[in-house]
């Protein structure tokens, strides 16, 4: 008798008893188990999209599609912490940037971010509950514990194609990775000999396209420059600089690096470097004011590359303004990261030279000094409690795009919720996440392709 009421009451509501297992790629910080689902029959009503960040509003109706037109249906509020329809929410949302408030009940669906990209993180949480028109009804608070994760297009060899690069920022989007670093070594208006020159006009309208698609995927094009190869010390070097980085900005650009790396010669005087970054932090980033913090790639850039008596990282530590950010591949040019102490190595020592948490620059699952061989085993190696001592973390990967999707979303898993990353499970997840249909036969190919065989770099 029992049984037959609570059943009808379920009816009712929509709901079903079983308990539905929450797996949620990134794994979130905090999850009520759930206890029943919701069945989802089309019929909502959108509370808060007027003020709500317009990308995850236009999420969401990809997702769900558009509202029923009248005042009825299951409510779905979304919104950001100090919108109106959100308010209330408040004391629910953590304070993390980029965190997010879900609530899922049979009532209504509160999707409330700390900021615009906590709400857009909370639709893409969403997403993935959603299963056979089915919710799980729960609660869910979470927040990324590396505040940049992304992917720095940073190796020798053909750059990625355009279709690539879009393909892959909507991925770090559903993946809640914030950052894509343009930078293939191999683009000539990139790195010398045409660093001073404007994009001609195809590649610049492919640019364009590609910020456009960044932003609506919460995902910050940063575009680099690798000028050190024969760049001169003189104001009209800087001036070259400044007018690309303006072209840039016209294109839509507002996140610039300047890398140092793999030069020789004049290029490579740290005090010459701080000057030319203080100028365009000064100049250029301090001026736009819509524009974020510079990241610089050093000539030193691991650890046994660097002289420290010579006092290159010394002297960026110190002249450098403290916004900018510094970017390190750890102890070698290809290794993992991990704690250290001041005076032997990892994460404390970089941190102690360049007076700033390290922006890491993982070199994984790059395959250009192993050109023949894919790297698609999974992502593991870093240490699990370190994220308090960097300031981002990015993957170079393979000139291979989808290839490197694998690693890709580890990195994406790892970065967001580090003390609970589960290397092998990212890894077969991922495979179901970038190839339903054969995530078996994937597993078979990425295991016959993890090993990088002999290589200089002793990885
Ligand atoms: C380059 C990078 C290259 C990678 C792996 C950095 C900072 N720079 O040795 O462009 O893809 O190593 O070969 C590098 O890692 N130089």
């Amino acid at each position: 008798m029992k049984k037959t009421f609570l059943a009808t009451i379920c009816l009712l509501a929509g709901m079903n008893i079983h308990a539905q297992q929450i797996d949620i790629q990134p794994t979130p910080q905090q999850v009520k188990a759930p206890t029943q689902s919701l069945d989802m029959n089309g019929n909502y009503q959108f509370i808060g999209t007027q003020e709500a960040n317009p990308y995850a509003v236009k999420s969401l109706t990809t997702l769900l599609g558009t509202e029923t037109s009248e005042k009825k249906g299951l409510k779905i509020i979304i919104g950001e912490r100090s919108d109106k329809a959100i308010k209330k929410y408040g004391k629910f949302i953590p304070k993390q940037e980029e965190g997010y408030f879900i609530r899922i009940s049979p009532k209504e669906i509160v999707l409330a971010g700390n900021d615009e990209r906590g709400t857009f993180y909370a639709v893409q949480t969403l997403a993935q509950l959603l299963e056979e028109g089915k919710l799980p009804v729960t609660e869910i608070t979470d927040y990324p514990e590396i505040r940049f994760r992304g992917v720095v297009e940073g190796f020798y060899g053909t750059p990625w194609s355009h279709q690539a690069r879009l393909r892959h920022l909507k991925f770090y989007g559903e993946n809640k990775m914030n950052t894509y670093i343009y930078g293939p070594k191999d683009d000539p208006y990139h790195s010398s000999p045409n660093w001073r020159l404007p994009y001609p006009e195809q590649e610049a309208k492919q640019l364009k396209e590609l910020v456009n698609v960044a932003k609506e995927n919460a995902v910050d094009f940063v575009w680099a420059i690798h000028p050190g190869k024969d760049i001169k010390w003189n104001q009209e070097d800087r001036d070259n600089l400044l007018n690309k980085f303006e072209k840039m900005y016209e294109l839509g650009v507002r996140s610039f690096a300047v890398f140092f790396d793999d030069i020789s010669g004049e290029g490579t005087k740290a005090d010459k470097q701080a000057e030319l970054l203080n100028y365009i932090d000064e100049q250029f980033v301090k001026v736009k004011k819509d524009v974020t913090p510079l990241i610089m790639c050093p000539t030193e850039y691991n650890k046994s590359w660097s002289n420290v008596k010579g006092g290159y990282l010394t002297t960026l530590g110190t002249k450098l303004n403290p916004s900018i950010h510094i970017m390190w591949t750890g102890d070698r040019v290809i290794a993992d990261m991990y704690e250290g102490d001041v005076e032997k190595g990892g994460m404390k020592w970089i941190n102690n030279l360049i007076q700033r948490p390290a922006y890491i620059w993982w070199n994984f699952p790059v395959s250009d000094y192993v050109r023949d061989h894919l790297l698609m085993g999974p992502v593991y190696g870093n240490d699990l409690h370190i994220a308090n001592l960097m300031s981002g973390f990015v993957t170079n990967p393979m000139e291979h795009a989808e290839s490197s999707l694998l690693a890709i979303y580890g990195v994406a898993s790892y970065a967001w919720n580090p003390d609970v990353y589960d290397s092998e499970k990212a890894w077969r997840d991922a495979m179901k996440a970038i190839l339903p249909g054969a995530a078996k036969e994937l597993e078979i190919f990425a295991t016959h392709n993890s090993d990088l065989g002999a290589n200089g770099h002793g990885y």
